[in-house]
């Protein structure tokens, strides 16, 4: 396929809730979505998902916007490729900047899948035709809260809880949550507010039987991790510390967690992601796929990642409605009783609603082999 155009689009959605961590609050969600078409005039679509501010990760819809528009697209453009795993050896000389690469090469993957009529699941080896989620709630200001969130998601069917904790508000609301749902799986994610002088603290966490506590320390540590999964029982799994397969392998032989959380734009697209998948189903490492509160383009690709047998535990993939009035993909992703069908159609299943698009679109910008570059549309 030749990589005739890519169409970049600023957007700009709300979510219903704000959504907290141990950084801050968001709920107004600016990201970008990326359209790639061929010569025969089929699209495939991608979602970065850096947020407007490095908080998470060093990304930022700006430098994803210079990235793709200065840097990606002008490597790509015109190239004549057969399968979406050149993409990431195109992009191979170009340091880091993981999530702008994943926005392009998603949308490639779609792209690929769509000619040759897969679905985005078949096209990667997936196996399964539904796929259990979870759901992540944000910090709380009290136990009674976080107890009456988590209550509404056990309702609605969610097959595992993430709560998310930072110092100040961890071990009380977690306790209080274990003790009035005994049985349900629940774990827990600091988004690396912790240090080793907190080991004590972390190790109380060890009575609630939690599946995993997530990225306790810091987000570029992968020593002092193995160093807590040596004293606390509570499976560590690693989010920001992942960044690739070479970040995974060393987390795995240096015994810093026991479970690692996959987003496809943290690592640089699918085929990385799958690369970890293949690794970690060898080493016997359960793996699941994280959120990074994506529209419906971005949500499309998870469950596609999904359906690979080594995503084992229930992901953060949650239904549209968890954070849009109104999703960009027709249908909307719908979770039963914490399941997702995975979509029968072509590519990613999901129809891209180019009305709702249009009305998040802020301002786009379309680049051609022809102009290679920064042409304002
Ligand atoms: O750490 O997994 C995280 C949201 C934004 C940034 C980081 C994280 C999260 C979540 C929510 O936990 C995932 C989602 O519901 O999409
Ligand atoms: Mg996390």
């Amino acid at each position: 396929m030749k990589i005739q155009e890519i169409r970049m689009r600023h957007m700009e959605m709300r979510m219903k809730n704000p959504f907290t961590t141990s950084f801050g609050t968001m709920q107004d969600k600016p990201f970008l979505l990326v359209e790639v078409r061929d010569e025969e005039g089929n699209s495939g679509w991608g979602e970065s998902v850096a947020f407007s501010h490095p908080w998470y990760a060093e990304e930022t819809v700006e430098t994803n916007a210079h990235m793709i528009r200065d840097v990606l697209s002008p490597l790509l453009l015109g190239k004549d490729i057969s399968h979406p795993d050149e993409v990431s050896e195109i992009f191979a000389g170009i340091r880091r900047n993981n999530m702008a690469k994943s926005a392009i090469e998603g949308a490639v993957w779609d792209l690929y899948a769509k000619r040759e009529k897969m679905t985005l699941a078949e096209a990667l080896g997936g196996t399964k035709d539904k796929i259990d989620v979870g759901i992540s709630i944000g910090v709380q200001d009290s136990a009674e809260a976080m107890v009456e969130t988590v209550r509404g998601f056990i309702e609605e069917g969610y097959k595992r809880i993430k709560m998310k904790i930072k110092p100040g508000a961890d071990v009380e609301i977690v306790r209080a949550v274990r003790e009035a749902f005994p049985e349900v799986p629940l774990m827990a994610d600091a988004n690396s507010a912790y240090t080793l002088d907190d080991v004590p603290l972390l190790k109380e966490l060890d009575e609630f039987n939690l599946t995993m506590i997530e990225q306790p320390l810091a987000h570029d540590d992968i020593i002092d991790h193995a160093k807590l999964q040596e004293a606390i029982e509570t499976p560590v799994c690693l989010d920001e510390s992942i960044h690739s397969l070479e970040d995974v392998k060393k987390a795995v032989e240096l015994g810093s967690c026991r479970v690692i959380n996959v987003k496809i734009g943290r690592v640089g697209g699918l085929t990385e992601s799958r690369k970890i998948h293949d690794y970690c189903m060898e080493k016997g490492i359960p793996l699941w796929c994280g959120g990074m509160l994506e529209s419906g383009i971005g949500r499309a690709h998870n469950v596609a990642l999904t359906t690979l047998p080594n995503f084992v535990l229930p992901g953060d993939t949650a239904g549209s409605s968890r954070y849009w009035e109104e999703d960009i993909i027709e249908p909307e992703v719908v979770a039963v009783d914490g399941e997702i069908t995975v979509p029968s159609g072509y590519g990613i299943g999901y129809e891209p609603d180019l009305k709702k698009i249009d009305k998040y679109t802020v301002s786009e910008e379309v680049f051609t082999p022809e102009t290679s570059g920064a042409e304002q549309a």
